[in-house]
């Protein structure tokens, strides 16, 4: 295709008989540079009508062939550009007798035409055809299915966490969070248990050494010591001085003990805390609170009971047990044949614990209770080993 418009050897049959071996293009303006074979052809000079014709179908046919928009911009240089065949065929016409110029004037003016309006045509069926495989090679499908790719998923305490959350708000409490690096103050002094006192004993404690920064300070002076918060009861006191009752509290969060793990216990795990503080409130709702709770996470009709204990920061203190969620009461295996799972601490907010919060304990009273998240996950899972829990073991947590 290339070469189709009048190369050397086709000018040469119309030259009519000229030297065939000079190039048309010095020809028709001796002295300057021969055209390239498939560049300006001066083969205008001696041109025929019929010649016009052929010109026309060549053109047309390379038009047709550009497949691209710079083929195409290449090609209507080589055909109507400043130095392309059509223009210099027109004007090589001046130099031809009066018949030539009449026949063969119109001719090239029209082979001009369909040559210029084919090249448009081109222009747009090609920019149409970019479009049309843009849109092809681009396009997205969003209702195609995707290979399945590996998602991570909640972890289960993480769920029960949640839940446990959004039931409380559901019943009006407030979501609170507090920090798990306290002072001793908060932790044990304003919840009734003096350093002297043996309770202290129930929370194995890692106690933390002050920063070196904190040596020459006042706090460095002061008694109180800093440490993992052992529970989530630290957060009580401090509650109780930013706001005023009626309170409705519960915290859940990361509690730390210095004890040896076993399939129930964990040095590292969660505390769901919970207080109300107003002037009416009786252990009747907050065995009303739990009962709820637990009927809703469980989804089933249970037992609740709550025994005698003891916690220095309640009075009277109880233990809350519900029935088992696995044997319906009736002993087996999890329950260790009582039918009874454990499940937290509780009690009415002791007297002196509602004075350090600066409330009058002669009008405002309370419950509170604590329980273990990850003991709450692993009877929701029927989870044997809360060590399971902690372990990133993706053949246990896969499960989910
Ligand atoms: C307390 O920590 C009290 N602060 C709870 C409380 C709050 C009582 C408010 C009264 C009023 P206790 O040490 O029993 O109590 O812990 C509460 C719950 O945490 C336990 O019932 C148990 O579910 C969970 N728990 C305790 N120790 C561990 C442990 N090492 N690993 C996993 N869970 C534990």
């Amino acid at each position: 295709m290339e070469n189709s418009i009048p190369d050397k050897k086709r000018s040469s049959k119309i030259k009519n008989g000229a030297d065939s071996a000079q190039s048309p293009a010095t020809q028709a303006h001796p002295g300057k540079r021969s055209a390239p074979v498939n560049g300006p052809n001066n083969g205008g000079a001696t041109i025929g009508v019929a010649d016009v014709d052929k010109l026309v179908a060549d053109a047309l046919a390379r038009i047709a062939a550009a497949g691209t928009p710079e083929q195409l911009e290449k090609t209507r240089l080589n055909l109507i550009g400043r130095k392309g065949v059509l223009p210099l065929a027109l004007r090589a016409i001046k130099d031809r007798s009066a018949e030539d110029k009449r026949r063969l004037g119109p001719a090239l003016n029209q082979a001009r035409t369909t040559v210029e309006a084919a090249v448009r045509q081109r222009a747009l069926n090609l920019s149409r055809s970019v479009f049309e495989s843009l849109v092809d090679d681009e396009a997205i499908d969003v209702t195609e299915p995707l290979p399945r790719t590996a998602l991570g998923h909640i972890h289960p305490t993480e769920h029960v966490r949640r839940e446990v959350e959004d039931i409380f708000r559901s019943m009006g409490f407030e979501v609170v969070r507090g920090q798990e690096i306290d002072d001793e103050e908060n932790n044990f002094d304003l919840l009734n248990i003096p350093a002297s006192h043996p309770a202290r004993d129930l929370w194995d404690t890692f106690w933390l050494k002050k920063p070196e920064a904190f040596k020459e300070s006042s706090v460095a002076a002061a008694k109180n010591r800093l440490l993992l918060r052992t529970h989530t009861s630290n957060m009580q006191v401090r509650v109780m001085r930013d706001r005023t009752p009626p309170l409705r509290i519960v915290n859940i969060g990361r509690v730390y003990r210095y004890e040896s793990t076993d399939k129930t216990h964990e040095t590292t795990f969660n505390q769901i805390e919970g207080f109300i503080v107003d002037e009416s409130t009786t252990l009747g709702d907050l065995r009303g609170t739990l009962h709820t709770l637990f009927e809703t996470i469980f989804g089933q009709k249970l037992v609740t009971r709550l025994r005698p204990s003891y916690f220095p920061f309640t009075e009277p203190s109880v233990e809350l047990d519900m029935s088992c969620t696995f044997c319906k009461g009736k002993g087996c295996a999890v329950c260790k044949n009582t039918g009874w799972l454990e499940i937290g601490g509780a009690g009415m907010i002791h007297p002196n614990v509602l004075k350090n919060g600066g409330l009058n304990p002669n009008k405002f009273q309370g419950f509170a209770f604590g329980m273990g998240l990850e003991r709450i996950t692993m009877f929701k899972y029927g989870i044997d080993d809360i060590r399971w829990l902690l372990s990133a073991d993706l053949r246990f947590l896969e499960q989910f």
